[in-house]
């Protein structure tokens, strides 16, 4: 089951001797770009003098748009991506031929690990173009040899008539996504176990609790892999869970990991929580040192079962910035859906409002009710509203208002989720 295997079950002691050769070689190449001219560090001993390395933030990348950060001549620079910033300069990320060749592997080997093979029809419902999704996994996809169908987000019904005609079995999609296009699926009548041949689920780009992943599984009959990344480390392919699904593989090969405490900087013993910082390893156009994902995680103790040395971290948390303080008390949105999916009679989407009323903060949250109880109204559900307030208010230690709302009746998003709507008086 393995891709790369002298690669994936590398000895903890050969890994490590890689990674401090590699991340010298970072330190040399990474100073050819102008943000790096003047590093601190010019060598390491070991991985742990490599603290010595000052962070980089999103910021700088911000600061020093568009070219700051590329070491190597334009003309050999093939191609670049952003991400979806909303304020500001966009974040750039430039790639060399080797770059991109390294980013394929990557995505192959995450997906062969989870079983995808040759035979399989791959579906990429992830928007393609700058951002990193599409053509990400397009190339890994392709290089493993599936049959690849780059059709993009939307357009629900004409994702399953795809699915259905060409038979696919794997199929990459946002987490939210999926919950949305089952709607679309109930809408025709159709059943994805007994009406389709898919198998297995790609889902990453956006925080998502166990249990979406969980009725996601249950609602399609497939095995449902999360799949982590983000652009400036390449995009998808850094980190993906392997079939114990049991914690995201970082590839070790690729990525020196380090989790901090996002106040004090210092590293944090693993099992704790805290914000990942990557380096990428064997970047050529634009190499990042010690780049603060703002991603929470913690690495998880211990080695894998599936035999990969590669550190795994946890499901993501949520970035420090999307920490919500309702009324002096912290929480993630990530803990709201983890309580409320599990409940029966929840449907596929909810939604999370915060406003001022009386100079208090008040939490609201929209919850759709599953199509299978709905029965034209929703009087007679003050049962099901009970129960969500009760289970959110032992989770989050809030009192939230619960409106129990329509099947299909809250906004949905091209992209990523967006499910919070912060309306309060700044
Ligand atoms: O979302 C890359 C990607 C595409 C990953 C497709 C997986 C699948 P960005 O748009 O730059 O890149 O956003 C990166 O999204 O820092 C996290 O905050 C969040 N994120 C990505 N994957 C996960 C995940 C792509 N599996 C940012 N769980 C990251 C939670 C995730 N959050």
């Amino acid at each position: 089951m393995f891709w790369d295997k002298p690669v994936e079950t590398m000895e903890e002691e050969a890994l490590q001797a890689m990674q401090l050769r590699l991340l010298n070689e970072t330190l040399h190449k990474a100073a050819g770009a102008p943000f790096y001219r003047n590093l601190p560090v010019k060598e390491v001993k070991t991985l742990q003098d490599f603290t010595a390395v000052p962070f980089t933030k999103k910021q700088d990348l911000r600061d020093h748009f568009p070219y700051g950060f590329l070491r190597t001549d334009l003309s050999e620079a093939v191609r670049l991506h952003s991400s979806s910033g909303t304020t500001g300069n966009p974040t750039v990320v430039f790639h060399t031929m080797d770059d991109l060749e390294k980013w394929t592997d990557q995505v192959a080997r995450c997906l062969y690990m989870v079983g995808v093979r040759r035979q399989d029809v791959f579906q990429n419902t992830m928007g393609y173009g700058l951002l990193t999704g599409g053509l990400g996994f397009q190339y890994g996809a392709e290089k493993l040899g599936a049959l690849t169908i780059p059709i993009g987000p939307g357009n629900s019904r004409r994702q399953i008539w795809f699915m259905q005609t060409f038979g696919t079995t794997v199929v990459h999609i946002l987490p939210s996504y999926a919950l949305r296009l089952y709607s679309v699926f109930e809408e025709m009548g159709l059943d994805p176990k007994k009406d389709t041949k898919l198998r297995i689920f790609i889902i990453g780009s956006e925080p998502h609790s166990e249990e979406l992943r969980r009725q996601i599984e249950e609602l399609y009959g497939v095995k449902a892999y999360n799949s982590y990344g983000l652009s400036e480390m390449c995009g998808p392919g850094v980190g993906f869970e392997c079939p114990c699904q049991n914690g995201i593989h970082i590839w070790e090969d690729r990525y020196f990991v380090e989790v901090i405490d996002p106040e004090t900087g210092e590293t944090v013993p693993d099992g704790e929580e805290g914000e990942l910082v990557l380096t990428t390893l064997q970047k050529e156009a634009m190499p990042l040192l010690r780049y603060r994902t703002g991603d929470l995680t913690s690495i998880i103790p211990g080695r894998c079962r599936c035999g990969r040395v590669h550190k795994r971290i946890a499901r993501i948390k949520g970035r420090a910035d999307d920490m919500l303080i309702i009324n002096g008390v912290n929480l993630f949105p990530i803990q709201i859906e983890k309580t409320i999916m599990g409940i029966p009679g929840v449907g596929k989407n909810y939604l999370i409002e915060i406003k001022t009323e009386n100079f208090m903060d008040k939490l609201y949250i929209k919850v759709e009710v599953d199509r299978e109880i709905f029965e034209g109204t929703l009087s007679g559900l003050t049962g099901l509203q009970n129960r969500i307030t009760e289970a959110l208010k032992g989770e989050i230690l809030v009192t939230p208002t619960v409106q129990l709302v329509e099947p299909g009746s809250l906004p949905v998003w091209e992209g990523k989720a967006k499910r919070v709507q912060d309306m309060r008086n700044k």
